[in-house]
């Protein structure tokens, strides 16, 4: 076995701004993760700037990333992290990769962010849902939907709480271990809300947390919140409390930082709303954790 944890992360890459593997990669390597990343596109940024250019890296091009690593033997990894992919062709690909580094380390972790859409909106292709639910799903140890992909993922309406742990009970079903909903809303509840429910090891634990709301939405919260999560399962052994309560306090720093960047009443626009992640490089290595996960 490796000496130390190595990581392979499929993300998007963005020359300017914070999502995908611009998100991800940074805090993991701060909090002491060897990290290996394919850049699953290269954009000048994310989606929601007014113009889009670059390039996508097709399933055959990722198979031939994954041979060159394959024939040099260095193909041992801890950890597989993916999470935004917008073609279904890729998403089978990866599929395979997963397979792959299985029969090389059986004990490999894989977490998946099944990013589909949110708040009733969808903005990948319909095709990839069932390849999500039928083969990637299973494949995964700790897999983190927010509460509208748990609903497509599961074909359940989810209107309360007892409503997510019945998707959770569902997704554990089709082999995750841990199903952590990184983000849901509740009518008429303020606050967002972050679910957890572990199987691992036949030692069942639930934890939630209560997480206040700014009124910005951000981009690319989703991928800090799995790369920290991955982080911290494995810097605290797999203590799902610790690594959830360490997630959130990291985030909420980020998040602070940034929107004090915003000038309030206005409409930010998308570069103001870069995370401000370099800048958070010690709310990432120490954070303060001040928001408990309560065991359900
Ligand atoms: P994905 O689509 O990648 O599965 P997601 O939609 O759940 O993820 P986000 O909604 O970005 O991702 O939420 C991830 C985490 O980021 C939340 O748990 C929360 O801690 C934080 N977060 C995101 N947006 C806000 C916000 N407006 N106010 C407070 N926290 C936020
Ligand atoms: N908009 C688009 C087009 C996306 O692809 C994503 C990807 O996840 C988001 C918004 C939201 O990003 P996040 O959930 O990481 O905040
Ligand atoms: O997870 C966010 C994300 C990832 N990749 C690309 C994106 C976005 C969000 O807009 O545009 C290319």
């Amino acid at each position: 076995e490796s000496a130390y944890p190595r990581v392979l992360s499929i993300q998007s890459h963005v020359v300017s701004g914070y999502v995908g593997n611009k998100s991800a990669v940074f805090p993991m390597q701060l909090l002491g993760l060897e990290v290996d990343f394919i850049n699953s596109v290269q954009f000048c940024t994310h989606t929601g700037y007014k113009k889009l250019t670059g390039q996508v890296l097709t399933e055959k091009d990722l198979r031939d990333l994954m041979d060159g690593l394959i024939e040099n033997e260095i193909d041992l990894y801890s950890y597989l992290l993916t999470g935004y992919i917008g073609a279904a062709s890729f998403l089978q690909e990866v599929a395979e990769v997963v397979k792959h580094l299985k029969t090389k380390n059986p004990k490999l972790i894989y977490v998946c962010d099944p990013v589909i859409g949110d708040n009733g909106k969808i903005y990948v292709p319909q095709e990839l849902i069932p390849i999500y639910k039928e083969v990637v799903i299973p494949l995964a140890t700790i897999l983190t939907p927010n509460l509208f992909e748990a609903q497509l993922l599961t074909d359940l309406q989810i209107k309360t709480p007892d409503d997510i742990w019945k998707a959770c009970d569902v997704l554990h079903g089709k082999g995750c271990e841990i199903v952590v909903i990184s983000s849901a809303e509740f009518e008429g509840v303020p606050e967002l809300h972050v679910f957890a429910s572990s199987i691992r090891d036949k030692n069942k634990q639930k934890f939630t947390l209560e997480v206040p709301k700014f009124p910005i939405a951000f981009i690319g919260t989703g991928d800090v919140f799995a790369s920290l999560m991955l982080s911290w399962m494995h810097k605290t052994k797999g203590d799902l409390k610790t690594s959830l309560e360490r997630t959130i306090a990291s985030l909420q720093a980020i998040l602070k930082r940034t929107a004090c960047g915003i000038k309030e009443g206005s409409t930010p626009t998308s570069r103001e709303k870069e995370l401000r992640l370099v800048q958070s490089k010690q709310d990432i290595e120490n954070p303060k954790v001040t928001i408990e996960a309560r065991a359900v």
